[in-house]
């Protein structure tokens, strides 16, 4: 079975007008459709065929080291489970600050809400090129990461993303010219969806306190 494109879960006017409409039909329909065509037709006659888009976006990435071939694969499969978890992470009822049990983890590991807010702003911020600015639960703890153009923390076994915000130019161009700080700060300030959050972090949770006690981290998941 293909992979599918997901419809946003909202209207594209729904984020006016921190991320405009006309934004959103090129980044949805344009970009997030490519990586998804791309992907299917990359796959096609493979043995990655009828596999779960995470399942692809794993075994391309163990196989690009031995296989130039899965380098594109892995891009445009990762591109397209960045976009989808993108989408879900926004919200047009956002602004809220997160809280119960992930609120209290934020306090712990951030000096509070403000301290996450800022911490994540200068991170997406400061990304150079293109990428993605992610909360994580590594393990216990939560931390702020980033990745370059399609890299995704779901390739490392430690690390449940939470949240995601688009730092590639496609995702503010049209309305923010160069200006990402501005983009980035409202995004944080009024679009971030906690209950989404709160939900990745409790599968998270249950799926570290039942797992068998693992190994020292992989090299790539301490340079991160
Ligand atoms: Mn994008």
């Amino acid at each position: 079975m293909a992979l599918e494109f997901p419809d946003l879960p909202y209207g594209y006017e729904a984020l006016e007008p921190l991320v405009s409409g006309t934004t959103l039909k090129t980044h949805h329909g344009r970009h997030h459709r490519a990586y998804v065509d791309n992907a299917n037709a990359l796959v096609l006659g493979t043995d990655l065929a009828g596999k779960t888009l995470e399942e692809i976006v794993k075994r391309s990435a163990q196989r690009a080291a031995t296989d130039p071939a899965m380098i594109a694969v892995f891009n445009n499969a990762a591109q397209a489970w960045n976009h989808a978890f993108y989408w879900r992470s926004l919200t047009p009822r956002g602004g809220r600050e997160p809280q119960g049990a992930l609120g209290r983890r934020i306090a712990a590991d951030f000096g509070g809400y403000a301290g996450f807010a800022q911490a994540f702003k200068t991170a997406a911020t400061k990304l150079f090129g293109s990428g993605w600015a992610w909360l994580v639960a590594d393990g216990e703890v939560l931390r702020i990461l980033t990745t370059a153009n399609a890299d995704t923390p779901i390739v490392q076994e430690r690390l449940a993303p939470l949240l995601v915000v688009d730092v590639w130019e496609h995702a503010y161009y049209l309305d923010r010219q160069a200006d990402r700080a501005a983009y980035v700060s409202g995004v944080v300030n009024h679009l971030l969806d906690w209950e989404f959050a709160a939900e990745n972090y409790r599968r998270a949770a249950s799926a570290s306190r039942t797992a068998p006690a693992t190994g020292p981290a992989p090299a790539a998941a301490a340079a991160a």
